[in-house]
């Protein structure tokens, strides 16, 4: 497993090199879900497959930009699940795009994710890991090394919302949900990129991100291997909760397909356990 992390290290500076020195133009080619690839996101996802490709505890990766399963090492232990550039349409805008990595040991489902990692591209690159039965990490880059800051625990209650989806497709119940939590205090914090958005609920102690199911998209957007499960497994040994629109921890999620998506809740426990009276999992 440290290889695994040591090869997420490196890579970090690599994919945060091509964000700032490559073309920010279109490939002509669509990723797995039909969205345009831009040459960032082909490239991003070639650094990776390179970098593990000598890994010989990675048995496969699976790439958010492809759309198979690639084999490395059959003895391999460990498949790696990859989303190489989250939020890659705000590069153009200069906003932070991040990398997220969940490794799973056997099948691919929540309770075989044994770490996940996600990193931020900002003003400054930060690198959170999450192992079993631990605080997830957080290290920032100093001077070409990750430098460990702090262990990351979250509030019981926090103060941000992070409301996904367009909000013309959003159900009733769930637009009366999120006022709810504006009409309490809570401020508005969505850039658009998951990185960085769970990434600010997580570091300044709580509130809620939500990507419900939505009239135009009814499972959601993000993917359960590459973005749901490793950030629910994060926020889980944060002490916050992640569960989808029925209530039910996201870690429980068995794919049929590496592509699938989710509805999904992040948040501190206040904020989850009032999701769940608002759409009647709880009494
Ligand atoms: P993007 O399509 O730019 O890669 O992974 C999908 C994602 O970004 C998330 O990072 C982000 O939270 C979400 O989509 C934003 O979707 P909306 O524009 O529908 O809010």
């Amino acid at each position: 497993m440290n290889t695994v992390l040591e090869t997420i290290k490196k890579i970090a500076f690599e994919i945060d090199e091509a964000i700032k020195t490559e073309d920010l133009g279109y490939s002509e080619s669509e990723n797995s879900s039909g969205e345009d690839q831009l040459k960032l996101d082909v490239q991003s996802d070639l650094i990776i497959e390179k970098a593990f490709a000598s890994a010989e505890a990675v048995k496969n990766l699976v790439s958010e930009e492809k759309e198979g399963v690639l084999e490395l090492n059959s003895d391999g232990k460990y498949t790696i699940c990859y989303d190489p550039l989250d939020g890659s349409s705000l590069v153009d805008v200069n906003l932070s795009v991040g990398s997220i990595f969940g490794i799973y040991e056997g099948e691919l489902k929540g309770e075989n994710l044994v770490s996940s990692a996600y990193v931020v591209y900002g003003p400054r690159i930060e690198l959170v890991i999450a192992t079993k039965d631990k605080k997830p990490a957080l290290y920032r880059a100093v001077d070409g090394i990750f430098k460990f800051i702090e262990d990351i625990s979250m509030n019981e209650k926090g103060k941000l919302n992070a409301p996904g989806g367009t909000q013309q497709n959003w159900s009733l119940n769930h637009k009366i949900f999120i006022d709810t939590l504006f009409t309490e205090g809570y401020r508005l914090r969505y850039s658009g990129g998951m990185v960085p958005d769970l990434h600010q609920i997580m570091l300044k102690g709580g509130g809620l991100f939500s990507y419900p199911g939505t009239t135009d998209k009814p499972d959601g957007k993000l993917r359960q291997l590459f973005e749901v499960i490793p950030f629910a497994f994060i926020y889980e040994q944060a002490g916050g909760q992640a569960v989808d629109h029925k209530g039910k921890r996201l870690m429980e999620l068995v794919p049929s397909h590496p592509h699938d998506t989710s509805p999904c809740f992040f948040g501190s426990n206040y904020e989850i356990e009032a999701m769940k009276k608002a759409y009647g999992t709880k009494d």
